[in-house]
């Protein structure tokens, strides 16, 4: 059946995803007075309706207050100055806002964020396309790149200066970039994270990161009466294999005596298997194509660093752009997009790889690699110069 008869428009920045990265994206550009289209294959609610992270680096939500939509985050958002480490059946402290002259991090889930920025472009009249399929990308390496979509069964068509891709790792436009031009470089950890949400008080004010000889487990939260918990699991667990009984008598076995004691439980109401993995896609820029967040990179959510370097990219990006519109198309920000963005990645992928090695029970590992994790674990909690490096690089290295 012909798809003709769709719009044909044009925009100044065609935006893929309505994740984080694309409407922090779209809200920074149009408090700029750049126009912006965002196409999104799923549903607003379907997008709402992923539980992802949970922890904001202080620049994070600078940049949110900055895109003027942080005042909900100030309302609801929980402060943390400190994460708890929890090994041989004991909790110690890491003191980040002490060991980073005052930094700190704020608990507010990722749906939150999205929720609060869906609201923002709804009001700006800034447009959206929401189950917009068979989103295409094209000519981006000349001058006059477009976008292609079909919504309800019409093929529509955005002509646009620049494509920003914000959507994620299984997205269109990092697949769209021709094998030879691009590098990527991965690594697929051999176990994933079983994550529950339940309507119950966390079991501590802080976070808990557990290294355990069952496995990993995080004990977070989402407010003072809302919990996320996660246990590392077998890459090949089934939801069907784990109610909610055998969840929490999993996690309270691997916490400390007195945090097992406080846990309170409760029906799950949202519970999800999540590989992990490291992965980093070079370069970040193809011609007018401009890849952000997780399009571009992964990290194993060990470092709480996802949602932080989408913000970061955003940051650069959308920097980059304004540039180009107020210095009548000057491209120099847009040549250094890439490798500004690249060099605060490697680093986050550095320390979400060093902190999923350290608290991970590794399959292959031996009891030698145990006997090292229980080491550095001790020198982190006895060396005020190994805690400030976990403490800088946890809320966030400056963008
Ligand atoms: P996203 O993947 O969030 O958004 C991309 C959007 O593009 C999606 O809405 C998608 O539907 C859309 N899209 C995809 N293909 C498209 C196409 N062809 N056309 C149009 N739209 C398309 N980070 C943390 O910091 N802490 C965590 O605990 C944590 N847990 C996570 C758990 C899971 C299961 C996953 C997958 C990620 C987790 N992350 C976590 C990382 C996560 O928060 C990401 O960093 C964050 O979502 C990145 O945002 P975006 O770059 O916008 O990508
Ligand atoms: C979460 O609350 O979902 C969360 C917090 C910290 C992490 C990972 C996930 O490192």
């Amino acid at each position: 059946m012909s798809k003709a008869g769709g719009t044909r428009m044009r925009v100044q920045v065609a935006i893929i995803g309505a994740g984080p990265s694309g409407l922090l994206l779209g809200q920074l550009l149009h408090l700029a007075g750049i126009e912006t289209i965002i196409l999104e294959q799923r549903s607003a609610q379907y997008v709402l309706g992923r539980i992802r992270a949970g922890v904001l680096e202080q620049g994070s939500v600078e940049l949110l207050e900055r895109a003027g939509v942080a005042s909900r985050l100030h309302r609801e958002g929980l402060v943390h100055d400190g994460i708890e480490l929890c090994f041989l059946g004991e909790r110690h402290r890491i003191d980040l806002a002490g060991l980073t002259d005052g930094k700190r991090v704020t608990v507010y889930g990722q749906t939150e964020v999205t929720r609060d920025l869906m609201d923002a472009r709804a009001a700006a009249g800034a447009m959206t396309v929401y189950e917009a399929d068979e989103v295409s990308v094209h000519d981006f390496d000349g001058d006059a790149p477009s976008v292609r979509y079909v919504r309800d069964g019409l093929e529509h068509m955005v002509r646009c200066d620049f494509i920003a891709g914000c959507d994620g790792y299984h997205g269109v436009t990092r697949q769209s970039v021709p094998a030879g031009a691009i590098r990527n470089f991965e690594r697929v950890y051999p176990f994933g994270w079983l994550g529950v949400l339940s309507e119950t008080p966390p079991v501590s004010d802080e976070l808990i990161y557990v290294n355990h000889e069952r496995g990993f487990a995080l004990c977070s939260m989402r407010s003072r009466t809302r919990s996320r918990y996660y246990v590392q699991c077998a890459l090949d667990e089934r939801i069907e294999a784990w109610p909610d009984d055998r969840f929490w008598d999993e996690i309270r076995s691997r916490l400390d005596p007195a945090a097992a004691e406080a846990l309170v439980t409760g029906p799950s109401i949202e519970k999800s298997i999540a590989p992990l993995r490291s992965f980093v896609a070079e370069p970040m820029r193809f011609g007018r194509l401009l890849l952000a967040g997780d399009a571009a990179h992964i990290v194993p959510p060990t470092g709480a660093k996802g949602l932080n370097l989408a913000a970061s990219d955003v940051h650069y990006l959308s920097s980059a752009l304004i540039d180009h519109y107020a210095s009548a198309g000057s491209m120099a920000e847009i040549d250094r997009y890439s490798a500004r963005c690249l060099s605060r990645i490697w680093k986050a992928e550095r320390f979400s790889w060093w902190m999923t090695s350290l608290l991970h029970r590794f399959p292959d590992g031996g009891d030698f690699a145990r006997k090292m994790q229980e080491a550095e674990l001790d020198y982190l909690t006895g060396s005020r110069a190994a805690a400030t490096a976990l403490a800088e690089n946890y809320v966030g290295l400056p963008f």
